[in-house]
């Protein structure tokens, strides 16, 4: 059995047509079907539709072989038990530092982030030698800023849309982001056929988009 995990939404959408380059194709629609083991036309490979976020704890603790997260949810969590063989080059974008478009006066003596990024925030702030007070917030981090929660934001920006209509702007660039594919290191030793095929066929076809 192969089972790979993967979040609904653009991941599930940008990977369907890489996994079909490997020829695995669900037969359940995650959109139209509650369950959370998708099957696919292989009897031994099925899909779990997790959330974002928890994909490479599923992997890391060998739950899922195979898993697709972003690289921003791959550097929040470590790879500690990952292999990252692939960057699939899907649902691109960026981890940035964002504050009010008009700024306001430091909230406290210490600059003030809001953000469920909190170790890559962490670890960004330290590397330029500032000293923070870090705010962990689980979503609708735009909100920080305007309500005086906190100065800055860490987020994944794409289009900046969002930021833009609430008033906030992108500050600095903290990495580039793509989704990357990640296996499970003891199953990669004990499936190591089946797992690496998959592996060459989605390599193929992302260098074919
Ligand atoms: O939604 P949920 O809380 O379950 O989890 P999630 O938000 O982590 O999952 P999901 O499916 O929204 O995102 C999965 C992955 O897609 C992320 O981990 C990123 O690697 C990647 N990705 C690519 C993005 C975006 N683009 C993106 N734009 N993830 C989130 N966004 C958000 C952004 O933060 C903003 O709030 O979408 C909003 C619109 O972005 P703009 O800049 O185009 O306005
Ligand atoms: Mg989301």
């Amino acid at each position: 059995m192969i089972t790979i995990a993967l979040s609904k939404g653009r991941i599930y959408k940008e990977t369907l047509p890489l996994l079909s380059a490997a020829n695995i194709v669900p037969t359940d629609d995650p959109d139209k079907s509650r369950k959370l083991i998708l099957d696919t036309n292989h009897d031994d490979v099925k899909l779990l539709i997790i959330r974002a976020t928890d994909v490479p704890t599923y992997v890391q603790f060998g739950a899922a072989d195979i898993g697709v997260a972003g690289k921003d949810v791959l550097l929040e969590h470590g790879g500690e038990g990952l292999y990252e063989p692939l960057d699939l080059k899907i649902a691109k974008c960026k981890l940035m530092t964002a504050g009010l478009i008009d700024p306001k006066p430091r909230i406290s003596g210490r600059l003030r982030v809001a953000t469920k990024f909190t170790n890559v925030a962490k670890r960004y702030f330290e590397s330029r030698g500032e000293q923070i007070e870090l705010i962990k917030l689980y979503g609708s981090m735009e909100l920080g800023p305007i309500v005086g929660l906190s100065d800055l934001i860490v987020d994944v920006v794409d289009t900046g849309n969002t930021l833009k209509a609430n008033g906030l702007k992108p500050v600095d660039h903290i990495a580039d982001i793509s989704s990357r594919l990640v296996v499970n290191k003891a199953s990669m030793k004990m499936k190591h056929e089946k797992i690496s095929a998959i592996i060459e066929q989605i390599g193929k076809a992302v260098n074919n988009e």
